[in-house]
């Protein structure tokens, strides 16, 4: 008999190694517009053992986690040298969030951790917590990470231990592991979380989707998604902030709304991800939802489908912030199909598939939410009675 130390390696090695080459499969038929997979694509138990555990048989006899992981979620996503890649947001059991890359063939299965989380420079004010980062791979030649950069409210009452600031973090990279940190974003909103760097340069700026935001949690008198425009990435300020997509009373973005990942390009307009989040007794719900921006004024609106997109689902609803979905990740091939990444809960990643010409039928197709009950009554009356014509009653 092994001692407990090879016999816990061994055995934790086999179960890490089962779960990082297991396929994944569709849940069918779904609505045929997006199709969801079985498994998460990564979880706290896909970070390596070497992150976590102490390989010394002398300092770790017993094979103990040193270092846990909590969750892995929130990831943006990018296709590099033919690969699919998760930035993910890794967050350890001390809650502080880190950046990791997990690469996968097909992307839907088989993540793998890098062997090293991102190694992000600091600015002069050193971040207490950094998320969500959007990757945007811009037409300048970076690829940048836009994310959420998380410090103490110097502000706050003494005590009071929670309350904080949040903005928008920028690096930018080459290769994925060596970043370059750039100012943070500075814009007229006191919060900022939830940025995005749009992929082209507009009216030769370098423009960026921004949530203009009062509170650390509440939107105030703020929220919506926003966008503006910068002239220089290395120190980007953002004079005036526009209302791309405003938040809405008894709609699913009623308290707060941000866009997922930077858009994709088609040949009728930027197909936009967001989330929106109202309260309810259970506390706030995030769903995702889609709408559709002008080609050459990506500011500017032309498609608003009525509703979420996506919604938590089965084991998606519960986690350590329960009633979560949140996007801030998806890929377009070049054969178009569309890879979608979404969090549940604040805890695990999952992926669902779709292809640009289904996303552009659903969102150019799906009627507007009408905004009263008596009008989405007679939304769904006049599809009744069409539909009635084709199956003869
Ligand atoms: O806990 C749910 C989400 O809350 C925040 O999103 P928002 O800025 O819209 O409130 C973020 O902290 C996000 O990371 C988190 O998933």
């Amino acid at each position: 008999m092994g001692s407990i130390f090879e016999t816990r390696k061994a055995q934790l090695e086999k179960e890490w190694d089962a779960l990082v080459t297991r396929k994944n499969e569709k849940v069918e038929p779904g609505n045929g517009i997006v199709t969801r997979y079985k498994n998460p694509v990564l979880t706290n138990a896909h970070a390596p053992l070497l992150w976590r555990y102490d390989y010394n048989p002398q300092t770790n006899p017993h094979f103990m986690e040193r270092i846990g992981v909590n969750a892995a979620f929130n990831a943006g996503a990018i296709e590099f040298d033919g690969k699919i890649i998760l930035m993910a947001r890794v967050e350890g059991a001390d809650r502080k969030s880190f950046f990791a890359v997990a690469e996968s063939e097909n992307g839907v299965d088989n993540f793998k951790f890098w062997n090293n989380p991102v190694v992000m420079p600091e600015t002069d004010d050193p971040d207490i917590n950094v998320y969500d980062m959007r990757l945007t791979k811009h037409e300048d030649g970076w690829i940048y990470g836009v994310f959420c950069t998380e410090r103490k409210d110097p502000d706050a009452p003494k005590g009071d231990l929670s309350s904080a600031t949040a903005q928008a973090g920028i690096a930018r990279t080459k290769d994925l592991i060596t970043w370059e940190r750039l100012d943070d974003l500075k814009s007229p909103s006191p919060q900022q979380r939830n940025a995005v760097l749009h992929t082209e340069f507009v009216d030769g700026k370098y423009a960026f989707y921004t949530r203009p935001q009062d509170g650390f949690i509440d939107a105030g008198s703020g929220g919506g998604i926003g966008w503006g425009l910068a002239d220089d990435i290395t120190h980007a300020v953002i004079q005036k902030e526009t209302i791309v997509d405003d938040r809405a009373y008894h709609t699913i973005k009623e308290s707060k709304n941000g866009l997922g990942p930077a858009p994709i390009k088609t040949d009728t307009g930027w197909l936009q991800f967001a989330h929106g989040v109202r309260g309810c007794a259970a506390g706030l719900r995030y769903t995702l939802y889609m709408f559709m921006t002008d080609l050459e004024k990506p500011w500017v609106q032309t498609h608003k489908p009525g509703g979420a997109f996506m919604v938590p689902e089965d084991e998606e609803r519960i986690g350590d912030v329960s009633n979560v979905l949140f996007t801030n990740g998806w890929v377009a091939r070049d054969n178009g199909e569309v890879l979608i990444y979404f969090a549940s809960s604040d805890t695990r990643m999952h992926v669902a598939t779709s292809t640009i010409d289904l996303l552009v039928d659903y969102v150019q197709n799906t009627p507007e939410d009408p905004l009263r009950s008596a009008a989405c009554v007679n939304q769904r009356i006049e599809l009744i009675e069409k539909n009635l014509k084709f199956v003869g009653k």
